[in-house]
């Protein structure tokens, strides 16, 4: 791998190579990198920069607002609305699409993101990220509404998070594999440190949280109690477990050193197809891991080939090494 190549330098050397990154999304995503850096120093600052804690308000999703959830989403639209590549903007913390405002040019994509995932490890210095998800706006449809952000999320044209853990580091694909960028904080530039990334297709590691377990169907719960009995049970090897409960972190682990993450249906409320959101936590995640040669369905069927119905639509999730992940889907009975 070549040496000191900057974000920059990655995506015009790309363009070169494959055509897949246009002016304005590298524009975009060199945006984007940007905006990461200044959440990833607002995060760094912590109760030095008094913005910790809650921020007294709740998200669409109904779940309580940390202050730095406002403050990364915040600093993502600032960053993004005035370029003239985006349309609009879409973020879990907002009920609704942002449209770029008339005093700003309009461009053709469409951003999605969760500003900051994993909201519940904030006020315990536990690695957190923001994921973003790129769409194209559909052609001549007049203006932009929120229609034009229901896409199944293999017509993404690009994906990736950022990681705020003991590196600032940001994992990006556009569909030509996964490369990986750490923050260089002297010299205020993501690095490349990574590219091609290969998700093992075998693993001995899960990452579900547990205290679910009552409420899972029968094939997640036959899966992860043979997963339990270990060298001795159905799959002859001994199983580690994980997890963060940031999905950044468990997924980034994943990508570098395999595992299967699991966040299943569950009868608590079974009108909800899942905890986690399809269109800025599932799509871009999945299309990351199946660049880097791994899998992602909701127990049954593809992630990406999904057609979302609602812009905070929730969904199974089962993702990384991929012969576990057949396994898993495997044990449900076939649509
Ligand atoms: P639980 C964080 O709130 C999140 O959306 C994902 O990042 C994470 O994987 C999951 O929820 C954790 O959920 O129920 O274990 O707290």
């Amino acid at each position: 791998m070549p040496k000191n190549v900057s974000l920059t330098r990655y995506l015009i050397e790309q363009q070169r190579a494959d055509g897949l990154i246009p002016g304005q999304l590298r524009l975009l995503l060199e945006v984007v990198a940007r905006a990461c850096k200044s959440i990833s120093q607002a995060v760094t600052k912590g109760a030095l920069g008094n913005v910790l804690g809650s921020a007294e308000s709740e998200n669409v999703q109904g779940e309580v607002q940390k202050k730095l959830d406002i403050i990364a989403n915040e600093v993502l639209i600032e960053a993004n609305e005035w370029g003239g590549h985006l349309a609009a903007m879409a973020s879990e913390e907002m009920d609704s699409i942002y449209v770029v405002p008339n005093r700003y040019p309009q461009g053709e994509y469409l951003l999605l993101f969760d500003p900051l995932d994993g909201s519940s490890n904030i006020d315990v210095n536990v690695s957190i990220g923001t994921i973003f998800s790129v769409l194209k706006k559909p052609e001549g449809s007049p203006g932009v509404q929120e229609s034009d952000f229901l896409q199944a999320g293999s017509k993404q044209v690009a994906a990736g998070y950022c990681i705020y853990g003991p590196q600032t580091t940001l994992v990006l694909t556009v569909g030509s594999g996964v490369a990986m960028f750490t923050l260089d904080r002297e010299q205020g530039s993501f690095m490349l440190t990574q590219e091609d990334i290969q998700i093992p297709a075998d693993t001995k590691e899960f990452a579900v949280n547990m205290s679910n377990m009552r409420h899972w169907d029968a094939p997640v719960k036959r899966y992860i109690d043979e997963c339990l009995a270990g060298k001795d049970g159905p799959r002859g090897k001994d199983f580690n477990m994980r997890w963060i409960a940031s999905m950044v972190a468990d997924v980034h682990r994943i990508l570098m050193r395999g595992g299967v993450f699991l966040y299943p249906w569950d009868k608590r409320e079974p009108e909800k197809a899942g905890k986690l959101r399809l269109m800025y936590e599932a799509n871009p995640m999945s299309w990351l891991v199946e660049q880097a040669g791994g899998a992602a369905t909701n127990g049954r069927q593809r992630i990406l080939d999904l057609e979302p119905t609602k812009l905070h639509e929730r969904v199974a999730v089962v993702l990384g090494s991929k012969n576990e992940v057949g396994r898993l889907t495997g044990y449900h009975e076939p649509l």
